[in-house]
């Protein structure tokens, strides 16, 4: 293993039960000595990948990741490796407070080569506590008690869990990234705040005290700008909550409608004023600046219980470029398992996760959409046919790594100042 240059921006997060003001972020940049950087006139390959590494307590990922031999992590790695992602989103990776959990996964699993896959190097991480698990003091979800994960800012058993991380090859440039953790859901404006049926108040599921604490994000949003070569490029990173699991108000369908509408709003010119970090800093994205959007949005668009295509706020937004990454395995997935999938509308080449064929089947749920400035190059979802010998990896329900595919697109960037 080469030797390496640590140094950890660790600031201990905002994680008072209620904090609704403006935070620091919680974050940590490790770049090692030796940055492999491909030269700026390669494709950059941005990727995302919900790897479902989470657990179900805390502490427990450490321990699995604290020697090389956990199952699904050689897993997950081997496929991180098979793509070999320039910057890639991992979402459902629990958050452990200055960023442990990232740097065993790496030195442990990436840095290892699986299977016979190379293995690679991402000198820089990014890595923020979540709104998962933490307690709202509220009953959010109106079943008369107050508490578990249910009733917590982003569903959680504990704080962190389905938490997010980013990797790269390329340097980020921490001073700026922006965290909106801590944005209001009241603060967007025409939010599609849930209604509680059984009143004739409109928009009242939440009473004004919890709306006066109530955050946008299930998780959090992460604008992280990446430095590659003279040129800089936003990764907005966010991983909005299922459209289910809700009663008639939909409360996470609505929610998930309007974490998908924040980078809509955040990138067009105008429509991001209402903003504002947790550092206060009011406003969305500087109109020159390249982004990739990535994550996994939990709406596909044409099928299961999105909000009013909720995804088409970003598929239809003309600042958006939409690769339409495909794979020959969700194809094939889908008319093997039939159920919901022979009902479905989309076609099946476009599924990113293998869900329960009773309900709601496979569907696109995963996202990397580049900005208009990015010129796409390639795009794809690995999820190989069943005779390739690398379907081992995806395999079948219970799944050996996610039930999620790992989604990639190649971008060439504008040459700078020329
Ligand atoms: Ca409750
Ligand atoms: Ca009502
Ligand atoms: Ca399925």
């Amino acid at each position: 293993m080469s030797p390496r240059f640590r140094c950890t921006l660790a600031v201990a997060g905002a994680l008072a039960l209620a904090a609704t003001g403006a935070a620091t972020p919680a974050l940590a940049a490790q770049p090692h000595a030796e940055s492999p950087g491909a030269t700026q006139a390669d494709p950059l390959r941005v990727a995302t990948f919900n790897l479902s590494l989470n657990r179900n307590a805390p502490g427990q990922l450490v321990t699995d990741l604290s020697t090389g031999t956990n199952a699904q992590a050689r897993t997950v790695a081997e496929i991180i490796q098979r793509a070999d992602p320039d910057v890639v989103l991992l979402n459902e990776f629990d958050y452990v407070e200055g960023g442990l959990a990232a740097d065993l996964f790496r030195d442990n699993y990436l840095e290892v080569g699986q299977n016979g896959a190379p293995a690679v190097d991402y000198p820089y991480v990014f890595v923020a506590p979540s709104n998962t698990g933490i307690p709202s003091g509220f009953d959010l979800n109106n079943d008369g008690t107050v508490g578990g994960g249910d009733d917590a800012f982003g569903f959680g058993v504990f704080e962190g869990q389905y938490g997010m991380l980013v990797l790269s090859k390329h340097p980020i440039v921490t001073d700026d990234v922006r965290t909106f953790q801590h944005f209001l859901w009241k603060d967007m404006p025409g939010a599609l705040l849930p209604d509680d049926p059984a009143t004739a108040a409109p928009a009242d599921w939440y009473s004004p005290d919890e709306l006066a604490v109530m955050r946008l994000s299930s998780k959090s949003h992460w604008d992280i700008p990446v430095q590659v070569g003279r040129q800089t490029v936003h990764l907005l990173a966010s991983h909005p909550t299922p459209p289910t699991f809700d009663g008639a108000e939909d409360r996470n369908g609505r929610r998930n409608h309007d974490e998908i509408r924040f980078w809509a709003d955040y990138v067009t010119p105008g429509q991001g004023r209402y903003i504002y970090d947790d550092a206060g800093v009011r406003g969305g994205l500087n109109p020159s600046q390249a982004f990739v959007i990535a994550g996994d949005q939990n709406a596909d668009p044409l099928d299961g219980d999105s909000v009013d295509a909720a995804i088409d706020q970003l598929l239809g937004n003309k600042r958006i470029v939409d690769p339409r990454p495909t794979s020959d395995g969700a194809v094939e997935a889908a008319a093997l398992q039939g159920g919901a999938n022979a009902t479905h509308r989309g076609d099946p080449a476009f599924d990113t996760a293998d869900f329960a064929d009773t309900a709601p089947g496979n569907l696109r749920a995963d996202y990397v959409l580049p900005s208009r400035k990015l010129q796409v190059v390639d795009a794809g979802v690995f999820w190989p046919v069943s005779s390739d010998p690398l379907s081992a990896l995806t395999g079948t329900f219970p799944f050996p790594s996610s039930d999620h595919r790992l989604v990639w697109v190649d971008v060439e960037l504008p040459r700078a100042g020329r």
